[in-house]
């Protein structure tokens, strides 16, 4: 009789130290499954973006400005940016958004990205001289010294 009863008192203890770690294996599952898709939200909006035009100049154009900045070419000679957009929309500043901008007196440029996308655009510089370009959306736009860029045409 007491030996059934500690045999019960014994089940009863197992039953309930198995239910347990099922569910501890349950809430590790669903928290690496959260964490797993943050992390595949941050990676995946961050991704760089591969240039549709192999041969023209990669630009990207982020927060933090024109990449590269500085861009050479002649007179004559035609230039192709492919200008990517990495930010993501949710970017409170300018919905990450950017735009390309280079009117002064050798084109008329108004290049506008959306966000995680790309821009491929053609302009042929007619005469010497130094040129700067501009994005408008976002960071107090053409007064933010990070978002210029100069041409040099040589
Ligand atoms: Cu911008």
């Amino acid at each position: 009789m007491s030996r059934s009863k500690k045999h019960k008192g014994k089940m009863l203890k197992e039953k309930q130290t198995k239910k347990l770690p099922i569910m501890s294996i349950l809430f590790m599952v669903i928290v690496i499954a959260i964490f797993g898709a943050a992390l595949y939200l941050i990676i995946s909006k961050s991704a760089t973006l591969e240039p549709v035009n192999k041969d023209a100049i990669k630009m990207t154009i982020t927060m933090a400005g024109f990449e590269p900045n500085t861009i050479r070419a002649k007179v004559g000679q035609p230039v192709t940016i492919n200008l990517i957009n990495p930010d993501n929309s949710h970017h409170t500043d300018g919905g990450g958004m950017h735009n390309f901008i280079l009117t002064s007196g050798l084109a008329n440029l108004n290049i506008t990205v959306l966000p995680e996308s790309q821009e491929v655009f053609t302009f042929t510089p007619t005469q010497k001289g130094e040129y700067h370009w501009y994005c408008d959306i976002c960071c107090g736009g053409k007064e933010n010294p990070a978002m210029h860029g100069t041409l040099i045409v040589a």
